[in-house]
């Protein structure tokens, strides 16, 4: 069975699920998106990704031609009609089809898009024996010129920090914002553990509120683990007794490696393999 595309309300196959040229979410990466798991059929924090989608549309001035609910109901519809389980939900409001040049009022309707999928972003044995990733020289997008906390179209910047990151053999980046604090990673947002608590850059230090992190947050809390948002350094992370990653896609990875440093014994952590299950246990509750 071919995959259906949603697109601006009808279904699509996969290989006629077109948009213009002229739409300048092709043209100037302008439009927001979310990257959403799907877990026995339901959708894990739907309501926290459209708000985030909501909110990002709105520091664009881009208004959403749905409400929240006909967003959601035409999620539901959409991995029905796939009759996806378990996968991968990308939702997508461009700015529409529009005229050469960048003026947004020249597009007048917006196309909502919705592709559910599957997706594997790393492999089995990252989640086993870790990860070993670098810092990008590519530093985060300054919150003055394109504000991390939208999640936009305009990946460029996390991709050119990922380009560097796969020239050196690792499938995930850090990123440094411009004051040389560690910000997150291209696609993820990262914990470290320091003193037994944990902690993890505040959203102020330039990086995308990530659901994961929040659920992540909540859990840690609920288990009795100190949770702090901190600044930190890549000494910190360097120093760190335990480090993982978070994000939709990718869940729970232990990192084992920052720039050649080896963190703690070199072998995923016991909070980190704590965390990882309680949030396996969560996203199927
Ligand atoms: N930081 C950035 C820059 C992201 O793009 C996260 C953190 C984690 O946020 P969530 O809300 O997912 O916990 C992201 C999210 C993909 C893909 O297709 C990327 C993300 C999520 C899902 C899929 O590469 N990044």
């Amino acid at each position: 069975m071919a995959l259906k595309v949603f697109i601006n309300g009808t279904l699509y196959n996969k290989e006629d699920a077109k948009v213009s040229v002229y739409d300048h979410g092709f043209l100037y990466g302008d439009g927001v998106f979310e990257g959403m798991r799907s877990y026995g059929g339901s959708v894990f924090r739907m309501k926290e990704h459209l708000d985030r989608l909501w909110e990002s549309a709105e520091k664009i001035q881009l208004e959403i031609p749905m409400s929240k609910e006909q967003m959601a109901d035409s999620v539901n519809a959409t991995l029905a009609a796939n009759e996806i389980e378990d996968g991968y939900i990308r939702l997508v409001v461009s700015r529409g089809e529009g005229t050469l040049g960048l003026d947004p009022n020249k597009c007048p309707t917006p196309n909502i898009i919705i592709i559910t999928d599957f997706i594997t972003l790393y492999p089995d044995e990252f989640y086993q024996n870790g990860l070993e990733i670098i810092t990008a020289k590519t530093i985060r997008n300054h919150p003055g010129a394109l504000d991390p906390r939208i999640k936009s179209l305009n990946y460029l910047n996390n991709i050119l920090a990922k380009i560097e990151g796969l020239a050196a053999g690792c499938v995930e980046t850090l990123m440094l914002n411009h004051q040389g604090e560690v910000a997150e990673c291209t696609g993820d947002n990262i914990f470290i553990v320091q003193d037994g608590r944990l902690l993890t850059p505040p959203v102020e230090a330039g990086v995308l509120e990530g659901i994961t992190r929040g659920a992540v947050m909540e859990l840690a809390a609920e288990d009795g683990v100190e949770v702090v948002e901190a600044t930190m350094s890549l000494e910190d992370v360097y120093a760190a007794e335990e480090v993982f990653l978070t994000g939709s896609a990718a869940e729970i990875v232990p990192v084992i490696k920052v720039d050649g440093n080896q963190i703690g014994n070199g072998t995923p952590g016991l909070l980190t393999r704590r965390i990882a299950d309680l949030y396996s246990q969560l996203r199927t509750s």
